[in-house]
């Protein structure tokens, strides 16, 4: 069975650290997101213990059903096959792509991170769901970004898919995305024939003073976008 049709506007990235999270607590922050619109989640979660990620991966899971959003979790792939979610998000230093849909059987999704239009191209080829682009704009978030490509970079990227076949690819863009840059960086990222899907966000969301507010100000500014005027 192929994977669902999944809207991806508003993708909201975890991050648990205190630097984002600060002394909130993860599992109301993702709901108040998904109060506010987010479309779709990936938890992330570079730190904590295995048995941590399987119980805090099942609590988030919960929650995004009640939304009837899509759950992804990143770089742990066993536990995504585990308890059963809906996909996974892997980078280029990660699991392999062909190792991962063994793992998690069909159906599932199973996004990938890209720099470079060689990257994206692998990754499309490979038969990515859907492609996260970025680095977009500097980000204190991520410590090992390799470069920030700006949104010139992303379209170029955009064209490079549309023009080998992959027009129809899913894509985001991560990295330093609020709701002060969202509608721009849709707008100017569209190439020929190929927009963005919508944008991926760690710190406007999770370390806003109100998620659901933040997530509902970038839900609004990606549909702006998305509507020509
Ligand atoms: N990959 C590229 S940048 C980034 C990831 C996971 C972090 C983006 O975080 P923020 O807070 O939305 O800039
Ligand atoms: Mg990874």
């Amino acid at each position: 069975m192929a994977a669902p049709k999944v809207d991806y506007s508003v993708y909201l990235v975890t991050d648990s650290t205190p630097a984002i999270l600060g002394d909130a607590d993860l599992a109301s922050v993702v709901e108040q997101s998904l109060q506010g619109g987010v479309t779709i989640v990936q938890y992330r979660d570079k730190h904590s213990p295995r048995d941590h990620v399987v119980a805090t991966a099942r609590k988030l899971h919960q929650i995004t059903q009640k939304y009837n959003v899509p759950f992804l979790i990143n770089d742990h792939v066993d536990v995504a096959a585990e308890i059963g979610c809906e996909g996974v998000h892997i980078g280029q230093d990660d699991m392999a792509f062909e190792e991962a849909k063994r793992l998690l059987g069909e159906g599932k999704i199973i996004g990938i991170t890209a720099s470079s239009k060689e990257e994206a191209l692998k990754a499309a080829s490979q038969g990515a769901t859907y492609l996260g682009i970025g680095t977009v704009y500097a980000t204190s978030t991520k410590k090992d970004t390799k470069s920030i490509i700006g949104p010139v970079g992303v379209s170029s990227i955009l064209a490079a898919l549309a023009a080998e076949g992959h027009g129809a690819l899913p894509t985001v863009c991560i990295g330093g995305v609020n709701a002060s840059n969202a509608r721009d960086v849709m707008r100017q990222t569209v190439s020929p024939r190929k927009t963005l899907d919508g944008v991926a966000v760690v710190s406007a969301i999770v370390a806003a003073r109100d998620p659901a507010a933040a997530a509902r100000e970038i839900q609004g500014a990606v549909i702006g976008a998305k509507i020509p005027e």
